[in-house]
């Protein structure tokens, strides 16, 4: 078999790196990639430019994890982007500049091919599901508990629990053999799902209860600015299941969020649609994009301005 993936020693010199707001699959995909690359190389860096949520704390060694910084570093033989729909998404950074084979790993259907290699797959369910085949497959590495580990954490986060379409019976093969290594479901879910904070539950029951619902129940906006996360001192990745709950009513057919960002003047947006819509064009619409039924955005403007021009957007579309 052909292999895409150039050969690895272990003076290879490598850097990988996920999307900035990382989710699950972001963070067990490179923590998975980077734990199998470090059995053949001795140069493996994991970045994160961004806060590590602490709720995926629990990860399998996650104080591997740093921040880039360009006079940090060196070149890089090797750099793997994984979970970017674009190479914009992991921040404003010049790690590509100073790679020289780029290899991007993605399963979002915006992703625009901007790697040297592409293993660009918009029918798995999620990149850990891809870095699994890769490890197994192309770099032929063998894995263990704490690879396992990370790799089931991005397939149930993604899969929003082996619920959504693009869940199929080889993502629970892959997971099958996952669980053969010693994967501790219990303690998954209790750091994902077991253990919200007091005020993120409250600051929840708040945000529910001033939602908007437009189109005759079709669609269900949510807006969050800064004085309210304050208020309630929670910080929005500590409630970023918010939009499930807006999904999940009876009659939607789209959640939106609508949150002003802690960078000035920007907004950031995230969509989610059940059945009927498809809010990666949505998304585009606002710079943005991903998946059919979960996208994303970020874009200047008041949470006004950017309300008014989001029910523009849907009137046309539903
Ligand atoms: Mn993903």
């Amino acid at each position: 078999m052909n292999k895409l993936i150039p050969s690895i020693n272990s003076d290879t010199r490598i850097a990988i790196i996920a999307h900035v707001n990382p989710d699950g699959d972001s963070l067990g995909s490179i923590m998975a990639l980077g734990l199998a690359l470090m059995k053949r190389s001795n140069q493996v860096n994991i970045f994160l430019n961004d806060e590590l949520p602490g709720r995926y704390s629990f990860l399998p060694e996650v104080h591997l994890l740093k921040k880039y910084q360009s006079n940090e570093f060196d070149d890089f033989d090797l750099c793997f982007v994984l979970d970017c729909g674009d190479d914009r998404r992991f921040g404003d950074i010049d790690l590509l500049v100073k790679s020289k084979e780029v290899i991007n790993i993605d399963h979002h259907v915006s992703n625009n091919g901007f790697g040297d290699i592409n293993f660009v797959r918009t029918d798995a369910s999620s990149t850990c599901e891809i870095v699994y085949s890769i490890i197994t497959e192309e770099l032929e590495i063998q894995l263990d508990e704490k690879i396992a580990t990370c790799l089931y954490t991005g397939i149930v986060t993604d899969t929003g629990n082996f619920r959504y379409e693009s869940t199929t019976s080889y993502t629970h093969k892959v997971v099958a053999e996952l669980l053969d290594f010693g994967v501790n479901i219990q303690e998954i879910t209790f750091n994902l799902y077991q253990n919200n904070s007091l005020n993120s539950t409250k600051f929840l029951g708040h945000v529910l209860n001033q939602m908007e619902i437009y189109f005759n129940g079709k669609v269900a906006i949510i807006t969050i600015d800064q004085d309210l996360l304050k208020e309630f001192d929670v910080k929005y990745e500590e409630v970023e299941g918010i939009i499930n709950y807006a999904r999940d009513i009876e009659g939607v057919e789209v959640a939106v969020i609508i949150k002003e960002a802690t960078t000035d003047g920007e907004i950031k947006i995230s969509f989610r649609s059940k059945k009927n819509y498809d809010v990666n064009e949505l998304a585009k619409g606002f710079g943005g994009g991903g998946h059919k039924r979960a996208s994303g955005a970020t874009t200047k403007g008041t949470l006004t301005d950017v309300k008014e021009s989001l029910l523009n957007k849907l009137e046309k579309m539903i």
